[in-house]
């Protein structure tokens, strides 16, 4: 299968972030993409450069402001103070309920919380540059599917589905999943699915395309009730609009088993088949692993392989897009068990 890798991922690397009160080192490392390209090649899949430009896609489902945002925030950051080049900014204060973020506050601070969901998501020199070439390889894969390609994956990061319109949120700035799709629906399909199987709800990607017909949205993950992002990925979460029935969550409870897990994947690609998706996009996180050091689902590599197979059977187009998983030397064993898994399951119907 082909894979899309750039250097440009290496530009996001933040030295910390907060976990239960202490500066502890980032669980999403520049690593995480090394680890899974390594294995990849050892696997025979073929490495390639992103080639498109997701400029004109990350304006329909990013809003300017929040764009505009993000492109300079850190000269932004640097030209506040001599030695930022050294520290961190991260947000302290955040616009909640009858507080008003239609204006833009000219303080930086202020600016960042206006544009992030948590303080969770730490920015570093060169954050643009990577999550940009991240969506750049998202596009490149929607673009190599018109060009005949059965499946294109993504081996990219910073990671995405946390990201919504205008804000950023759990390590994630721009939302590859959603850039994948809406190339995917400027490409001529008219039913596109998105199938989310991180770990933790994909909250931004849901709100993307919340009120939209076109875009199917489905979600496996922890139990908003009790996990991250706590506030979105609840069962009434059904769309809105012309896109009501179009949004599917599926919550698990937290240490949910292997078999809870896939009888849940299988409610998901019985509802893909059922709308007759023509496309799909595939949120991959691997944050579901039994090792993750955040994550309490229970799934072995082996486990990650029977997933491919199962969207394999699908018989379906597929842009893979790297999201979450922590456990990172295994990262690259278990992303390429699921493409493995996936030829397989094409192969074999
Ligand atoms: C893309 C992605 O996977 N983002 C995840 C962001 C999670 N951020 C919040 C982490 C809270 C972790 N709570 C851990 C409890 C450990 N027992
Ligand atoms: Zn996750």
């Amino acid at each position: 299968m082909i894979a899309l890798f750039s250097d440009q991922h290496a530009l996001h690397a933040p030295a910390f972030e907060f976990f239960r009160g202490e500066r502890v080192p980032c669980f999403e490392s520049p690593a995480r993409a090394a680890f899974v390209k390594e294995r990849l090649l050892q696997r025979g899949h073929e490495i390639r450069e992103p080639h498109s430009d997701s400029r004109a896609l990350l304006a329909q489902v990013h809003s300017p402001r929040y764009l505009a945002f993000l492109e300079t925030a850190w000269r932004d950051w640097l030209a506040l103070a001599p030695g930022n080049d050294a520290l961190q900014p991260f947000p302290s204060v955040w616009p909640v309920r009858t507080l008003r973020s239609d204006l833009e506050p000219e303080n930086f601070t202020a600016r960042l919380g206006l544009y992030a969901m948590d303080n969770g998501s730490p920015l570093s020199a060169g954050t643009w540059e990577a999550a940009k070439a991240g969506a750049d390889s998202a596009a490149s894969a929607a673009h190599l599917l018109g060009q005949g390609q059965r499946a294109v994956f993504c081996c990219s990061r910073p990671p995405g589905h946390h990201a919504g319109a205008d804000f950023m949120g759990g390590y994630c700035f721009l939302n590859n999943a959603a850039v994948a799709a809406q190339a995917l629906c400027q490409a001529g399909h008219e039913r596109v699915a998105v199938l989310d199987v991180d770990y933790h709800h994909g909250n931004g990607t849901q709100s993307i395309f919340y009120d939209r017909a076109d875009v199917l949205f489905i979600s496996l993950h922890g139990d908003p009730r009790t996990e991250y992002p706590f506030y979105l990925g609840h069962v009434d979460e059904t769309g809105a609009g012309a896109g009501l029935g179009f949004n599917l969550n599926l919550p698990l409870a937290a240490g949910a088993s292997v078999q809870t897990w896939f009888a849940a994947l299988e409610q998901a690609c019985a509802r893909i088949a059922q709308y007759g998706a023509q496309a799909l996009v595939v949120s991959l996180g691997l944050d579901t692993f039994a090792e993750d050091p955040i994550c309490t689902f229970a799934l072995r590599s082996a486990d990650f392989h029977r997933l491919g197979q199962r969207l394999g059977a699908l018989g379906l187009p597929v842009v893979f897009v790297l999201e979450g998983g922590y456990a990172t030397e295994a990262l690259g064993v278990n992303a390429v068990q699921v493409l493995d898994g996936f030829e397989a399951g094409v192969f074999n119907g």
